[in-house]
């Protein structure tokens, strides 16, 4: 049996202001991962949904690596890593899995557009001395890093001012604009000396982790239709214009949602277009989005 082909229409909106308002927001005022207060379970990944959001138009949540175990103190959101588990470079982080994570699920028909990151976090004596921030939009590999604090073993060492990274984390770039569907964020850290160190978010008035940024509509999601059909062992994706496109559109795919990486499958194109393709036993989800 065929497992059918998927298709979805990934459409576009613009930033046209700088106006930021809080995506998502967490107060770890009251948490005590170890004990399950205010997460989910205390149970690994040790999910703690956003305490503020953008209701409706986004799920976020902070999550922990696998390579690491929780902080057990109240009022902190974080990580030890175990003594026989410490490594001295990114690279061995994000083997080991040892971060925090902020993943977040942009319903659909709407696009988010990010400005910043901003944290109060901090690390213990014998915590982590490097913590970096990273995307999945990037990457999570070494020279992807967005910013980074190289005193995190310290009071205020993850809070984004002069004490950790410095300024608030900069996402005004094109690559973090105009973001549809999952993606994440992540704190990885190393360059620890004792299993009982702990990196952590830490709480101060208010919210005390925030994704800055706007949702918006998607924009022109009528202007183009996505189809497809299949007849005799070939599918036919379609692309149609209800008015003629004023900039250059792909075609992409993948065979795989949770990787996130989509390929390429057409030339650019501005007038209704139709694709063939061989049927497998495989699924392939396509969207189209401007070039
Ligand atoms: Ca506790
Ligand atoms: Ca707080």
């Amino acid at each position: 049996m065929k497992v059918f082909i998927t298709c979805t229409l990934m459409a576009f909106g613009w930033c046209n202001g700088t106006y930021a308002a809080v995506v998502a927001g967490w107060d770890v005022s009251g948490v005590d991962l170890d004990d399950g207060i205010g997460v989910t379970t205390n149970l690994s990944p040790f999910i703690f949904q956003a305490t503020t959001s953008e209701t409706g138009y986004v799920q976020a949540q902070l999550s922990l690596g696998s390579g690491v175990i929780p902080s057990t103190s109240a009022n902190q959101y974080g990580f030890k890593i175990p003594s026989a588990s410490q490594t001295n470079s990114l690279a061995g982080a994000i083997a080991l899995n040892q971060y925090i994570e902020l993943s977040i699920e942009i319903e659909a028909e709407k696009a988010l557009n990010l400005s910043s990151i901003e944290m109060k976090g901090e690390g213990s004596g014998t915590a982590c001395s490097n913590v970096v921030v990273m995307t999945s939009i990037n990457g999570f590999i070494p020279g992807q890093e967005i910013s980074s604090s190289t005193n995190a073993n310290s009071n205020g060492g993850l809070d984004t001012d002069d004490s950790g990274f410095g300024a608030p984390i900069d996402l005004s770039g094109a690559q973090y604009q105009n973001l549809t569907g999952t993606l994440s964020f992540r704190l990885y850290g190393w360059n620890s000396t004792s299993g009982s160190g702990t990196t952590r978010i830490r709480n101060l008035m208010g919210d005390d982790f925030e994704m800055l940024g706007e949702i918006v509509d998607v924009v022109g999601a009528d202007e183009l239709a996505l189809q497809m059909s299949h007849s005799n062992g070939f599918a036919y994706v379609t692309a149609d214009f209800n008015t003629s496109a004023t900039t250059n559109y792909i075609l992409q795919s993948t065979a795989n949602l949770t990787s996130n990486t989509w390929h390429t499958v057409s030339a650019p194109f501005t007038t209704n277009s139709i694709w063939e393709f061989s049927v497998t036993n495989n699924a392939e989800y396509f969207r189209v989005i401007p070039n």
